[in-house]
């Protein structure tokens, strides 16, 4: 560690943080009566010169040639389509920059109250045709291009995706700052810009899953705008010394520090000026590298230090919901949060109000626990740069934090081990200490005695090592805690955080259901599902899709013949364009006459992957004693599954190699292959699940009860038309039970089984034979590698936590009515629509305008 200390630094207290004037945010000066001052030269030349959004062919292929001449330094007859795909996001940049020097100029103008949201992952995925869409200019460039040579859709499929982001979680984030814009209101996203994003999953030969990285950068990215001037200083390690003067201040110096340094990606809102900011933090030493090692000759260890430094940023952890108790994990949560704080921090001053009212002008929302170590750092900044008094610092902490819960998996809850907080962030940890310390008073106070329950609340678990509870100093350092769906929410409140609860009553948590932008999951994936909805609703799109509800409407037309017609061609049209896209792309045959039956999310074994791909190998066994006659009436079934898994998680790997293995054997089987097929899709990303979402027929959602927070796949197979099977209470309400298949355990017989499991654990065989018969061939080699699939095998035959025991039977009786179901086509369909129309309730608009109103209580901005 002594290559990154600067030993002048030592034992001199924090320098405030300083700022040089930016890009934006800035307001010119005005003269006496009040008249705006151009800063310098001549207005008018300057107002002429100045340009807008284009919104006419020719100022767009001229703007696209512009590009291509100067800023890619191409001859314009020596294009390929990835230049054209460069030049043409080039020129879409400019106009979003137009619209979002508006909105940022505007903000900074009214000084309305402004939201954050903190988010560790934002999958966005790709931004060019959403950017079309969102400036309504997705046929101006498509005629352009065309003109030039080029078709927009080749142009779009250059992009690679931005995936910084592991799941739900980091994909709703993306969500969220759609709606944000789309819905008009002041709200930012800060994250971390990752080199490297979630990893890019390859399939050996055997079947396992194999991590590269994704060098998403690797292209340049024309989506950010590198804020060389926005960066902040961030220190790690040192000492922190309490003054003891009676106030609760305390000076923390010395370690390492590094520079965060500030990207801006433009969000722009759908048929709106408004285009916000999603401001991505890098980090970079903070002198290229350490002069003391540099200057003693230590070449290896000067750079080593600003290694360190940079590496904070190099990647995103591939998690999911597993805890993960690496130092550079944490590095990368506190980096985050400081910098992005002070940047809040910064903004709010330039309003010029007392530090008291920082909560009337800032809400930020923790996505997750994440950035929990926000709140010690407020805390930090008020007492020891701002000196407030310790009440008063707490009482703004818990007016500014808003938590979202995104969990309830006991091994999904993040601890951190006190040794290493104490060693890297040193005053947090006695912030931490301190906060504990007065809010078990008050515990004790209101329940007097009650020792278990002071243990049960403590901001630190005991052990070897003792552990900082992040969920529990989220909560009590926030104005309110939400869940992301009925069920969930109420299971906060009941089970992890019911000692909170009974403590802090029950106004202060709530829940916010989650959503999915329509924009992305209905338009983009599906364009002639949208315009259909258009023509026959005859409402412009710019108004249905950012009112969902609207889609109501269509209830009347499942009647319609012609209509469902159409309904179901493009349906067909789409299993075909997913049928294509996996013969260009894997060289695989898709018989697009079956039913698509997709599963698609992070491998995970609450997800129940397994209890699909057991279902499968159930079906190719039941297929294969059936006599040609019976064969006849079967309903053919295409199954996929896309999702990655953990590099570290085993058991989920394990049944990757089980899918691909299984897929194997059935795909090449001729007694089965016309009415049965199996594909792992690999590199599961957001681009892929728009050519798959659109083209599935049935989803599966088959979580053990209770475990799955709120999922958002299960919305955005819904909303493109089509059915949604297993324990989605919430959209059953609103689609109809009718139109989702229904089966297995519910939420409050699940810990009532486990214990059964424990304690009275009934043989497989006798319990489930079925099951049992499923199991029993793979573990005689029928799918190869026998004893391979033996610790996945076992998780089912010892312990079963996730319940497929006893699930199964009722599942597989639940996939023999789906079936049924599909061989009446008209009745399906009707379903269908059924289900499309009354998806309203699950749009992210929705969700983000209950954020605004209910948590964060800012108001939408229109930009003039
Ligand atoms: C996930 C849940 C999903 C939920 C998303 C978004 C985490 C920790 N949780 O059910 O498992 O849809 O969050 O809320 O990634």
């Amino acid at each position: 560690m002594s290559t990154f200390i600067d030993p002048k630094s030592i034992g001199k207290p924090v320098r405030p943080r300083r700022h040089v004037r930016t890009l934006t945010g800035y307001l010119p000066e005005t003269d006496a009566s009040g008249k705006e001052k151009w800063p310098r030269g001549e207005e008018k030349v300057w107002k002429d010169a100045m340009r807008d959004v284009d919104t006419e062919v020719t100022s767009i292929t001229k703007s696209f040639v512009n590009h291509v001449q100067t800023s890619l330094a191409r001859q314009p007859y020596n294009l390929d389509n990835l230049g054209a795909y460069q030049a043409a996001a080039l020129s879409v940049r400019d106009n979003l920059l137009v619209n979002w020097n508006e909105t940022a100029l505007q903000y900074t103008r009214k000084a309305p109250k402004r939201a954050y949201y903190l988010s560790l992952e934002f999958l966005m995925g790709r931004t060019l045709d959403n950017a079309l869409l969102n400036l309504g200019l997705k046929d101006q460039y498509s005629e352009g291009v065309k003109k030039l040579g080029f078709s927009v859709e080749d142009i779009l499929d250059q992009e690679r995706d931005a995936a910084l982001g592991n799941g739900g979680l980091g994909r709703l984030a993306a969500c969220y700052l759609d709606s944000s814009a789309s819905q008009e209101l002041p709200v930012w996203g800060y994250g971390l810009r990752y080199k490297y994003g979630i990893f890019q999953q390859l399939i050996s030969p055997a079947g396992d899953q194999l991590e590269a990285p994704d060098p998403w950068l690797d292209n340049q990215n024309p989506w950010e705008l590198p804020r060389l001037d926005v960066s902040y200083e961030i220190r790690f390690y040192g000492q922190a010394e309490r003054l003891g003067d009676g106030t609760p201040r305390a000076t923390w110096s010395g370690g390492q520090e590094v520079l965060a340094v500030a990207y801006d990606v433009m969000i722009p809102g759908c048929y709106t000026k408004t285009t916000n900011n999603l401001r991505l933090w890098e980090s970079k030493p903070k002198r290229g590298f350490d002069l003391n090692s540099f200057n003693a000759g230590n070449y290896e260890g000067a750079v080593e230090a600003s290694n360190s430094a940079a590496a904070i940023t190099s990647v995103l952890y591939p998690n999911d919901h597993t805890t993960f108790g690496k130092e550079l994990r944490l590095k990368q949560q506190y980096f985050w949060t400081a910098a992005s704080l002070a940047d809040i921090l910064r903004r709010f001053k330039n309003i010029g109000k007392p530090i008291t009212e920082f909560p009337d002008y800032v809400a930020i929302q923790l996505n997750d626990t994440h950035p929990t170590l926000a709140i010690p750092e407020l805390m930090r900044i008020l007492i020891d740069e701002e000196d407030q008094p310790w009440s008063t610092a707490w009482q703004i902490v818990t007016n500014t934090f808003f938590y979202t819960n995104h969990t309830v998996l006991p091994e999904a809850l993040e601890k951190w081990p006190v040794p290493l907080m104490e060693h890297l962030l040193p005053r947090h940890m006695q912030i931490i200490y301190d906060i504990n310390l007065l809010f078990l008073q008050s515990v004790e106070k209101k329940f007097p005695g009650d020792r278990d329950r002071l243990g049960r609340m403590s901001l630190i678990e005991e052990g070897f090592p003792k552990q900082v509870r992040m969920a529990y100093l989220a909560c009590i350092g926030s104005r309110k805690v939400n869940g992301v769906a009925e069920l969930h929410s109420d299971l906060v409140k009941t089970t992890i955080l019911k000692d909170f609860v009974e403590f802090e009553g029950i106004s202060k948590f709530g829940n916010v259901t989650n959503g999915i932008t329509p924009r992305r999951w209905l338009d983009q994936c599906n364009p002639e599902l949208s315009s259909l909805i258009s023509s026959t609703l005859k409402v412009d799109k710019a108004v249905w899709l950012k009112d969902l509800t609207r889609l109501e409407a269509l209830l009347p037309f499942t009647e319609d013949e012609a209509f469902r017609k159409e309904w179901a061609a493009i349906k067909q049209r789409n299993k075909e364009r997913l049928a294509h896209h996996v013969q260009t792309t894997l060289g695989f045959t898709i018989n697009t006459n079956a039913m698509f039956d997709v599963q698609i999310k992070r491998l995970h074994e609450y997800k129940r992957q397994t209890l699909n791909i057991l279902g499968v190998i159930h079906r190719y066994l039941t297929l294969k004693n059936m006599s040609a006659a019976e064969k006849k009436k079967v309903n053919p079934r295409v199954v996929f599954f896309a999702g990655k898994a953990a590099p570290a998680y085993y058991i989920a790997k394990l049944t990757i190699r089980l899918i691909v293995n299984v897929a194997r054997i059935i795909n090449e089987d001729p007694d089965t292959k016309d009415l049965l097929q199996l594909y792992f899709l690999p590199d599961y990303s957001v681009s892929l699940a728009e050519v798959l979402i659109p083209a599935s027929d049935i989803s599966q959602h088959i979580s053990t009860a209770g475990t799955e927070a709120s999922g958002t796949s299960n919305m955005k197979c819904s909303l493109t038309r089509m059915l949604v099977d297993g324990a989605n209470i919430e959209i059953a309400e609103e689609v109809g039970e009718s139109n989702v298949f229904f089966f297995g355990h519910l939420t409050p017989a699940v810990e009532d089984l486990r214990y059964q499991h424990t304690y009275h654990p009934t043989p497989i065989e006798e319990k489930c034979p079925a099951l049992a018969n499923v199991l029993n061939q793979v573990s005689a080699g029928l799918f190869g590698d026998a004893h391979v699939y033996e610790p996945l095998l076992n998780t089912i035959r010892q312990g079963d936590h996730y319940l497929l025991s006893d699930d199964f039977d009722s599942y597989i009786a639940a996939l023999a009515m789906v079936d049924e179901a599909y061989l009446d086509q008209t009745e399906w369909v009707k379903k269908s629509i059924r289900t499309t129309a009354k998806m309203g309730k699950f749009s992210s608009d929705r969700a983000i305008n209950e954020y605004a109103e209910s948590y964060w209580n800012i108001e939408a901005q229109k930009i003039a």
